[in-house]
């Protein structure tokens, strides 16, 4: 199976701008920034999305979410910011590896598009 963008990211095979990694995830700013800051949290592991992670992937789906505060707290987030998930076509999902979608630095909508 071919490597997915991210993969070849946390492979160092394309370059990114990397805001945080660790033994277990990545992240980097999205190429494609919808908001003053947008970074995407990537599990090392390859899930191809949300909906097919496992209950042994709790750990390491519990720490990514530890990471979020952390990433507020260093760089500011004090107004607020959103997490989103896209999964799968009707939602939107356009990379087959789960990333977290961190955005941040305006007001977000409600409902989403
Ligand atoms: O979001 C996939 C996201 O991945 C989308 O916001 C663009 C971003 N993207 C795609 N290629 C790159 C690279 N090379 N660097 C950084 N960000 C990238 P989805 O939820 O799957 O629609």
């Amino acid at each position: 199976m071919e490597k997915t963008i991210f993969q070849k990211i946390i492979d160092r095979e394309i370059p990114a701008t990397i805001e945080h990694e660790d033994d277990k995830c990545i992240v980097i700013h999205d190429i494609a920034a919808q908001a003053p800051t947008h970074l995407l949290l990537i599990p090392k592991k390859l899930i191809a999305r949300i909906g097919e992670a496992t209950p042994e992937d709790a750990e390491l789906l519990g720490h990514m979410m530890t990471i979020i505060p952390k990433l507020a707290a260093k760089l500011g987030w004090s107004d607020g910011f959103r997490t989103v998930i896209n999964n799968g076509p009707h939602g939107g999902e356009a990379v087959p590896h789960l990333h977290i979608h961190l955005l941040a630095g305006r007001q977000m909508a409600w409902p989403p598009g």
